[in-house]
């Protein structure tokens, strides 16, 4: 789908730019995303496995489907999508990038002014201490991991049910309410607090473009909705808008 002229220059012109991400920014690096026909793992859907009581209940079973998950991210690569995401940071008077991914891919393409709202896939956290450490072990051996101090360690991570570190949801709601642009990349827009971002920025004045490669609920309030692989669309509206500029 071609990119309304509109968009790129928006996108040209704004003075804050923001952008959110969640998993089909990834698909294109084979990262299956959580509510696609490749999301589910040995029947089970992420709402099974990312909760508290599922890891109080088989900690085993949670930390297997992280373990598998970890070896995906860890053969994957940054897409066009996230570099041309990355590239446009560099070009903005003012950038910040919201991710609802654990991947690190976003790091990995060179971004830098990063606020991961769930946490990420490599760091493990004891549930006694709450001491975070990274470990990029893949497979992990002996599962669950177990800290120095014999207590469990989980996935750092945000769980359904659990509330988002106040740092990472303060800045998020900061951003989008001080930005004049937000671009909202792969995400089905269906898990809350993230899926407020862009109405947080509509509301606040500034234009709200989506990207996306099926319509969300959110499509409707979006001043437009490019249907398509980000994989495809960020890198050509990252190159219209550095020939606008
Ligand atoms: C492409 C593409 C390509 C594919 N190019 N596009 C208010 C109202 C209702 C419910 C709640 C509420 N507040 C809180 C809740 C409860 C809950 C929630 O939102 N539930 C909903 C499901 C209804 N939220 C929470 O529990 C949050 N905590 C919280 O708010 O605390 C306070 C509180 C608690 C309880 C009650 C009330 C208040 C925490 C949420 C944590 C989410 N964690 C997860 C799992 C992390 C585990 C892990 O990664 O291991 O995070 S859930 C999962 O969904 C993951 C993702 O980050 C998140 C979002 O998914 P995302 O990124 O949108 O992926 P998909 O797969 O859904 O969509 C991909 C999209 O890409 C699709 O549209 C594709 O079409 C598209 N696509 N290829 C472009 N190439």
């Amino acid at each position: 789908m071609a990119i309304p002229d509109q968009v790129v220059q928006k996108v040209a012109e704004s003075k804050f730019l923001t952008v959110l991400t969640g998993a089909g920014i990834s698909a294109e690096s084979g990262v299956p995303t959580f509510r696609g026909q490749d999301g589910l793992w040995k029947n089970y859907r992420a709402e099974e496995l990312a909760t508290p009581e599922a890891f109080q209940k088989d900690p085993k079973l949670v930390w297997e489907w992280y373990d598998w998950r970890r070896g995906i991210v860890g053969d994957a690569n940054p897409n066009p999508g996230h570099e041309a995401i990355s590239r446009l940071e560099k070009s903005a008077p003012n950038f910040y990038l919201i991710t609802q991914n654990v991947d690190g891919l976003h790091e990995r393409a060179g971004s830098c002014k990063i606020v991961e709202l769930h946490g990420n896939i490599w760091k493990m956290r004891c549930v006694k201490e709450g001491t975070i450490k990274t470990d990029l072990t893949v497979p992990l051996e002996n599962l669950p991991p177990h800290c120095e101090c014999g207590a469990l360690l989980r996935p750092h991570i945000v769980w359904f049910g659990e509330s988002l570190w106040p740092d990472s949801i303060e800045t998020a709601f900061l951003v989008a309410e001080e930005c004049d642009c937000m671009l909202v990349v792969g995400t089905s827009a269906v898990v809350q607090p993230a899926a407020s971002l862009p109405l947080v920025t509509k509301r606040a004045g500034g234009f709200v473009v989506e990207i996306n490669a099926e319509p969300t609920p959110i499509s409707d309030m979006t001043d437009s909705s490019i249907l398509g692989k980000s994989g495809e669309i960020l890198p050509e509206l990252e190159y219209l808008v550095s020939k606008r500029k």
